[in-house]
């Protein structure tokens, strides 16, 4: 397991992990979000999970054209990347680093700890009609966009 993504997964738009200002003081932390310190796209929709039952898993999906960025606000949780090609698994434990992952990247979300919650950030308003729900389809359209038909 790796907390980066070395080989860069996400052909379209590679994930990264995104460092969030975090302001520390006596009081305790603030973490700020903001399109343009970290975040690169507009904003248009934010959505949480929390009271994940144990052993509970998320996403098996891709998207075709959102933006987001995942941050574990509280607890951590694993998020499985694929983009076709390449996969990688990033642990997110820490409330001012978020993922990044961009469109055509096929995304489970497993191992959360007891009390997590988790904070998308995401670039468009909820469209069903947008996600990929089937691996199949999404790997073929993920060659076929990148030009790799093996
Ligand atoms: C993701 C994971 C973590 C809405 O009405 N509006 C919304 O913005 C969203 C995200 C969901 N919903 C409704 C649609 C379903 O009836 O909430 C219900 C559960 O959504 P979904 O089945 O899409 O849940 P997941 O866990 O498969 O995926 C959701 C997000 O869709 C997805 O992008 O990363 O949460």
């Amino acid at each position: 397991m790796t907390n980066v993504i070395p080989g860069g997964v996400g052909r379209v738009s590679p994930c990264r992990l995104v460092d969030l200002p975090e302001h520390s003081d006596p009081r305790g932390k603030l973490t700020v979000v903001q399109p343009g310190k970290g975040i690169d796209f507009e904003i248009r929709r934010a959505y949480y999970i929390h009271h994940i039952p144990q052993g509970a898993e998320r996403g098996a999906h891709g998207h075709r054209r959102l933006r987001q960025v995942i941050v574990a606000v509280h607890g951590s949780f694993d998020v499985v990347v694929d983009d076709g090609f390449t996969q990688d698994k990033v642990t997110l434990d820490n409330p001012s680093r978020g993922l990044y992952v961009g469109p055509m990247v096929w995304r489970d979300m497993i191992d959360f700890a007891p009390g997590t919650v988790g904070l998308w950030l995401v670039s468009e308003p909820y469209d069903e009609t947008e996600y990929y729900r089937d691996y199949e389809t999404f790997l073929r359209d993920a060659k076929a966009m990148t030009g790799d038909l093996r």
